[in-house]
């Protein structure tokens, strides 16, 4: 009960961030058909900030941290007290940090997006905000990673629970990526901000911005992974298809997800090409776990189809439990990953970035991969988790409008982000407000989908309007009850798990042999070409 309210805590956060930020997409899409213009002088990048904070930096770190206490709680056991006051202590901080940040962009002095590198400045309370966010989220996977301690201390030489091992993975990745960013904001934005020194290099806070950046969209997806691997399972009454693999998968997305972030650079001057190519192959590399995924996922649903009695290449399909939220909507957003992901692969193909890159299409693939596979997935889950938290049930009212959310989340998703991938395509930019450019003739071509945009985006704000419904009445109103945490088991032919795949000494040496191959001479080069000397900063 006491570890449900730590993970209920961030559950309420994460959801208010779910409104808040809606909101603000909302009046985004209205901005930029061209047919509307914020009133009391509320600028266009303080909207396009408030919602890609909330959305992309709180709702799913308060969210992972959520379901990541519960998780571990339900499958390596209850936390010490110890262990549940850090959480709570790290929950503080980064509320705090949150309220600190979020006031700064309301006040219109931390209008720099929700990538907040240089040479947009912010307020510094903004950035410390940030920090304490950041410093909290520590905290958090500290005391996480001492409740995985303590279980291997207590059944020495056994497997670990795969859900708490993941949350593991998932942390180690978290926090080897946020030194990237930490060293941004207390080297070069703090410092900047404060007025400390008066310039300092672009390049090299973008770049480890990125360090950290694309580690980032995996510490989204990963928690959406443990879900598709050890939940959905169970829910659809199927097998986890392999342990090994699936830990296969998590270990590969640690040692490979941070080495990549050079590939959201592939146009700046000042990375010599040969470490942009390095870094396009590990990019590759990084697509081989989701593509293990795909195959894990298809497998456990094609083995439980045909256990029930689904005959031919695809008759087990429809034997799957369409009718249960739990499983509906996370599936909506598998589907949603597959041209999400291919879309990815577009843009870490070099050559092909120069096409797409600071277009609408890059709005449109992450719509697809953050905004649907791995938030829908955590709606899916959040039906069931809430209840289970707060002693309730979903009944088959809210499970039936629960639905109604993914599918609604579908269709304006598709018609939002398949605008943003055909306008981009055609040359629109991200990131800007509505303009004809002087009346050109390319301009005018994106109209029509920026209005296509502003309809999707409108049928997604209804579905926020009634996720925040069934997740108010879960939390509140729906009746006393039980409901499950579901929790798969592996299949009998499996086989057993190599005791290398939990072996971090191991994953850990590659991990940061990789790291330093992939950044140390891209690094060096930056300072030692930046025209502000040594240390990428002048006092002067
Ligand atoms: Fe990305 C830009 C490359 C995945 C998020 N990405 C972004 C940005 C965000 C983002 C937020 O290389 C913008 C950053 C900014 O503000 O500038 N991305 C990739 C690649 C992958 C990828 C190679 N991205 C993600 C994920 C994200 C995310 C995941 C969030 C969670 N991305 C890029 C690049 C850029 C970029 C460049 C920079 C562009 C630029 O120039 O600015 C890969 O990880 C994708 C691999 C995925 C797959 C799909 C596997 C499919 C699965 C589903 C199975 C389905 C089932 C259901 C079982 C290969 C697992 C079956 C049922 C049926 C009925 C069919």
């Amino acid at each position: 009960k006491k570890d449900a309210k730590l993970s209920l805590a961030h559950i309420y956060v994460a959801f208010t961030a779910l409104l808040l930020g809606g909101l603000a997409g909302l009046l985004q899409v209205f901005v930029r058909s061209g047919q509307f213009k914020l009133p009391f002088g509320i600028g266009y990048y303080q909207v396009l900030t408030v919602h890609g904070v909330l959305l992309g930096l709180i709702l799913t770190t308060f969210f992972i941290m959520g379901f990541q206490f519960a998780a571990i709680s339900r499958t390596a056991g209850a936390f010490s007290n110890t262990q549940r006051k850090l959480g709570w202590i790290g929950f503080w901080l980064m509320t705090i940090g949150t309220i600190s940040a979020a006031v700064m962009v309301l006040l219109n002095e931390a209008s720099v997006l929700y990538t907040f590198y240089a040479p947009l400045q912010a307020h510094w309370i903004f950035y410390l905000g940030l920090t304490l966010v950041v410093v909290g989220s520590w905290l958090e996977c500290l005391a996480q990673a001492m409740r995985y301690a303590q279980w291997r201390r207590e059944n020495k030489g056994q497997t670990s629970p795969l859900l708490t091992f993941m949350v593991v993975v998932n942390n180690l990745m978290w926090f080897v990526a946020t030194l990237g960013v930490a060293a941004e904001v207390l080297f070069q934005l703090l410092p900047w901000s404060l007025g400390f020194v008066e310039r300092i290099d672009v390049l090299l806070s973008r770049t480890l911005f990125w360090y950290f950046g694309h580690a980032l969209v995996y510490f989204w997806l990963l928690p959406a992974y443990m879900i598709w691997y050890v939940v959905i399972p169970k829910v659809i009454g199927g097998k986890i298809f392999s342990d090994a693999l699936s830990r296969l998968s998590f270990m590969l997305f640690l040692i490979l997800s941070v080495p990549v972030g050079i590939h959201h650079q592939f146009t700046e001057p000042g990375i010599d090409g040969f470490w942009k190519f390095l870094q396009t192959v590990l990019t590759f590399f990084v697509v081989v776990p989701s593509l293990m995924t795909a195959f894990s996922m298809f497998a456990t649903f094609e083995l439980r189809g045909r256990e029930l009695g689904g005959k031919g290449v695809l008759g087990w399909f429809k034997n799957l439990p369409w009718k249960d939220s739990r499983f509906l909507v996370p599936f909506i957003g598998m589907v949603a990953f597959i041209p999400g992901g291919a879309g990815g692969i577009v843009n870490a193909s070099y050559q092909m970035n120069e096409l797409i890159h600071n277009t609408i299409w890059v709005t449109g693939h992450f719509h697809l991969t953050v905004a649907t596979a791995v938030v829908l997935t955590y709606f899916g889950a959040a039906y069931w988790l809430i209840p289970h938290l707060t002693g309730r049930k979903l009944t088959n009212k809210l499970n039936n409008y629960a639905n109604v959310t993914g599918i609604m989340w579908a269709i304006g998703m598709f018609i939002m982000s398949g605008a943003m991938h055909i306008a981009g395509l055609l040359g629109a930019p991200r990131r800007s407000e509505f303009s004809t450019y002087g009346g050109s003739e390319q301009a005018t071509e994106w109209i029509s989908y920026q209005i296509a945009q502003a309809v999707g985006g409108t049928i997604l704000f209804i579905a926020i309007l009634l996720i925040i419904g069934v997740v108010v009445n879960l939390l509140w109103f729906a009746p006393k009850g039980e409901e499950e945490f579901p929790v798969g088991e592996v299949a009998e032919g499996a086989g057993k798990t190599p005791a290398i795949l939990e072996n971090f000494k191991v994953w850990g040496v590659i991990l940061v042999a990789l790291i330093l191959i992939a950044y140390t001479i891209p690094i060096i080069d930056i300072i030692r070409n930046s025209p502000l000397g040594s240390v990428g900063y002048k006092f002067w």
